[in-house]
């Protein structure tokens, strides 16, 4: 094997101005790009000036199975350009090489076999993770030896990626109307942006840095530190990484290589550079710039586009394809073009700019809307365009479908089983239907019956710690409308039947109950004719008996109080309530103030009051806890601890003007000091609403009326809509098929959808609705779901669960959803946790059970892991205890 002759500490300080002797200083950095001077090395020496060389490595292949591949290698001259390259067959290639640089040492790049690429930067080449090495060049004869290289095995692979949107166009009609159109006769150029803001940052000048940093001061807060006096540092822009001490570089240690790289060359050249920690904060807060990148226009011409493929825009504007793009180990940056064909040629007729227009890392499968504002661009024949205007994208709005059999009971009362299979039950009073209750498994689509004599109706169920669901109060079949009984039973979700339990010892009429954090089940509200019932009871599910609590526990609520257990085990009363019948009449008299219940002292503690004072029939949601990184307001600095499940939204109802039922409030118990604060409002006025939390942590909010239950036309509400709980702010999902309201109940299902059934038959007191009809969120429509292929199905709180995903790579998020058991929008089981995890080799996620009071009650969950793009998987069931 040749060894250099010279010391090698001359490769060690990785001089770049020494690779010629044509500039000694600056280093290139020092001018930037923007100054670049005419270019020597790319125009290559005539040929009795080149040497022809074999260069020669051992590569060894991350993954043997890849072995061998096409590789290129690149020689860069001292300004990061390529002055040639060649491919490799086997462990060689052959270059040739001008003779001026026998005697340097030459840098050579190797990437995987890119024929019809244009030849990368040296620091392009960094910063996509390829590999750089110098070696000497001493002997024309024997050619370069570029020593043992690992090639990682993400160099070969190449993502296959979907990508679909709808391209469409805004036209003013001859009477003024500005409508949207598809647009058609058309086809879209999808380009992946093939250099990264990050690269951007280490590449650029000086004086453009100090210009980023002025134009980035305010979106930066706090400003930008000034660089300490003079410490002895200095920047390259292209970092080189010494042969020796760095075979090959990936993503993963790419920055630590380029700081030693920088480190280097500044201790060589000894050049101060005041800018440096400008960069470094730059890049440090990469995150906040991206969102703001067009602003600067300084940089648009640094932006290297290559366009992957061309697809066709159907006649509703619709496109859908596949482009394969090279995997870095990143999702892709997509820029799209849009042409259009006139008299047989193809015109471009949307090419906006590139820095404000470039989808930032794409989720495959997502939805893009493209708008085209080139008045020059057609529409087809005629102004009514080419077809109907496209119907939403379900990858935007998800899907609703009403399923083609019926609920055969009246669904008053729902709860999603361990078994994946959904208890549906009530209604024998109202329908003269049978008294039964029906589980349907949403797998199959079948039913099963079961005899069910005291059918509760307007009751309350909860699911117990070992998977039985518990029911208590409502009205009897044969009792009077609204004489509330005491009667509890439990449905085991195995055996499929119903066990009578011991009497509570008040009767209770649209009555709530909670699960509390050690398992038991605590009772409030509800009554037997007269006035709301004040007393609290605890069910005890190991002797299936009900203890009353001391008169510290009582408190005056109104029918149907939305209780949540809260984060540190209290109880939370948050505001929205039943119309206590005709014994209330319209306006309704105010709420209590929104308040705690200790469960350890029996005692109530006030929290405050909602902005908007009267939420009757309106819904209350527990969310998921704060997503620390969509949370940290944009300093970059230390991240806030990550939420818990202190927050809670409440939204809708019989408000006092009915312009404010579109309105929604949210509160953060884990606040200094708590309050109610009005969020954005909804798109539409919603009482009686359902609300779902969904796999992926946002929330489904669907079916309710504008107006009042008994009003001849309550408005029922057909479209639906999706909170957003980190930016708390809604979006328009699919329409509904069947409105419902009143008596209309939805749940999440394991596989990620959602169940409607249920609703009283409209004004009138006609018939109540048996139709079910299931909504598919976005997430269903954009590409593969991960897969759960084992899972440990038990755990403690406080210890590891061991799941097995062929998935693991790409899992971004593990969560544990608490499965609902909705009446009346009532639901005080259904909770989204998202908790930690660990990756281990062999396609395992090691998940953290986290052990905090008031997280995870004991019973059964929904296990799902989520993808990069929040695709979630097929739930599993898992015991936490
Ligand atoms: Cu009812």
């Amino acid at each position: 094997m040749p060894r250099r002759r010279r010391s090698t500490s001359h490769a060690h300080r990785a001089k770049p101005a020494k690779l010629t002797t044509r500039h000694e200083a600056p280093l290139p950095s020092a001018r930037g790009t923007a100054v670049r001077r005419p270019h020597k090395p790319r125009h290559m020496p005539a040929n009795g000036d080149l040497a022809r060389v074999r260069v020669r490595a051992s590569f060894q292949y991350e993954d043997p199975s890849s072995e061998p591949q096409a590789l290129t290698l690149y020689v860069f001259d001292d300004e990061g350009h390529a002055m040639c390259h060649c491919q490799t067959r086997g462990h060689s290639g052959q270059l040739e090489l001008p003779r001026s640089l026998l005697g340097q040492t030459v840098t050579v790049g190797i990437a995987p076999a890119e024929p019809g690429r244009k030849p990368p930067t040296l620091a392009h080449m960094l910063d996509r993770g390829l590999t750089v090495v110098r070696v000497p060049w001493d002997d024309s004869r024997k050619g370069l030896w570029l020593g043992n290289i690992v090639i990682p095995k993400h160099w070969f692979k190449r993502s296959c990626c979907r990508v679909r949107g709808r391209v469409t166009r805004q036209v003013r009609l001859p009477n003024g109307q500005v409508v949207t159109r598809p647009l058609c006769n058309a086809r879209i150029v999808i380009c992946e942006v093939d250099i990264s803001p990050r690269l951007i940052i280490k590449q650029l000048p000086n004086d453009l840095i100090r210009q980023l940093e002025i134009d980035a001061a305010d979106l930066l807060s706090p400003r930008l530190p000034q660089p300490p006096p003079a410490p002895p540092s200095a920047v390259s822009h292209i970092p080189v990484i010494e042969h020796e001490q760095h075979r090959h570089t990936s993503h993963m240690d790419h920055g630590l290589t380029t700081g030693i790289a920088l480190r280097t060359a500044a201790a060589a050249h000894h050049i101060i550079d005041d800018v440096t920690d400008i960069r470094a904060h730059l890049l440090a807060h990469i995150g906040i710039l991206h969102k703001h990148w067009c602003r600067f226009a300084q940089l648009y011409q640094k932006y290297d586009v290559d366009c992957l493929t061309t697809a066709p825009i159907d006649e509703n504007g619709r496109f859908d394809t596949d482009i394969s793009y090279p995997c870095y180990g990143d999702r892709p940056d997509l820029y799209f073009k849009v042409e259009q064909e006139c008299n047989g040629v193809w015109r471009t007729v949307h090419e906006p700019s590139i820095a404000c227009n470039t989808r930032w890392d794409y989720c495959c499968g997502d939805h893009v809307e493209i708008v085209v504002t080139n008045d020059n661009a057609g529409l087809g024949p005629a102004l009514t365009m080419c077809g109907p205007f496209a119907a939403p994208d379900p990858a935007a709005v998800g899907q609703w479908h009403l399923l083609p059999y019926t609920s055969q009971v009246f669904v008053v009362h729902t709860a999603l089983m361990r078994t994946g299979q959904v208890l549906l039950f009530s209604g024998g009073v109202e329908n003269q239907l049978p008294r039964e209750s029906r589980v349907w498994d949403p797998f199959t689509g079948g039913f099963t019956g079961q005899v069910f004599a005291d059918d509760l109706f307007c009751a309350f169920q909860v699911i117990l710690p070992d998977g039985r669901v518990l029911v208590m109060g409502g009205s009897h079949y044969n009792g009077p409308h609204g004489q509330g009984v005491a009667l509890s039973y439990t449905f085991d979700p195995a055996a499929l039947t119903w066990t009578k339990h011991a009497d509570m010892a008040f009767a209770r009429w649209y009555p709530t109950a909670v699960t509390l954090d050690d398992g038991r089940v605590l009772v409030a509200s509800g009554r037997a004719a007269g006035p709301v019932v004040a007393q609290m009871e605890r069910f005890n599910p190991s002797t299936n008996s009900w203890t009353t609590l001391p008169g510290s526990a009582n408190k005056g609520l109104d029918i149907y109080p939305s209780l949540h257990l809260m984060a540190g085990g209290k109880v939370f009363y948050t505001g929205t309530r039943w119309e206590g019948g005709s014994s209330s009449p319209r306006p309704w008299p105010a709420p209590p103030l929104t308040a705690l219940f200790n469960p350890l002292t029996n005692t109530w503690s006030d929290v405050g009051a909602h902005v908007i004072p009267n939420r009757t029939e309106g819904m209350s949601i527990l969310l998921p806890p704060r997503d620390s990184s969509a949370h940290h307001h944009g300093h970059g600095e230390a991240m806030p601890p990550p939420g818990t499940l202190s927050r809670v939204l409440v939204f809708g109802g019989d408000c006092g003007s009915p312009a404010e039922r579109v309105s929604a409030e949210v509160i953060d118990l884990a606040d200094h000091a708590p309050v109610w604060q009005r969020i954005a409002d909804m798109h539409h006025r919603r009482v009686n609403p359902n609300a779902v939390l969904l796999a992926d942590g946002t929330v489904l909010v669907c079916a309710g009326i504008t107006g009042f239950k008994w009003d001849p036309d309550p408005g029922r509400v057909l479209e639906s809509e999706i909170f957003d709980p980190q930016t708390l702010t809604w979006k328009r999902g699919a329409v509904m098929t069947e409105g419902r309201q009143y008596h209309s109940t939805s749940l999440l299902l394991p596989d990620g959808r959602v169940l409607n059934a249920g609703s009283v038959g409209g004004s009138g007191g006609g018939t109540n609705l048996l139709s079910m009809e299931v909504y598919s969120p976005p997430y269903l429509f954009r590409g593969p779901r991960p897969r759960i292929t084992a899972w440990q199905n038990s755990v403690r709180r406080g210890e590891h669960l061991v799941v097995t995903t062929p998935d693991a790579c790409r899992i971004r998020r593990v969560a544990l959803v608490r499965p609902g058991a909705p009446t009346h929008h009532t639901d005080s089981e259904q909770r989204y946790l998202p908790v930690e995890f660990s990756r281990d080799g062999s396609c395992n996620l090691h998940i953290h059970i986290p052990e905090g009071p008031g997280l995870l009650p004991p019973g059964y969950y929904m296990l799902f892991i989520l993808d990069d793009c929040d695709i979630p998987s097929i739930a599993r069931f898992v015991e936490v205890h």
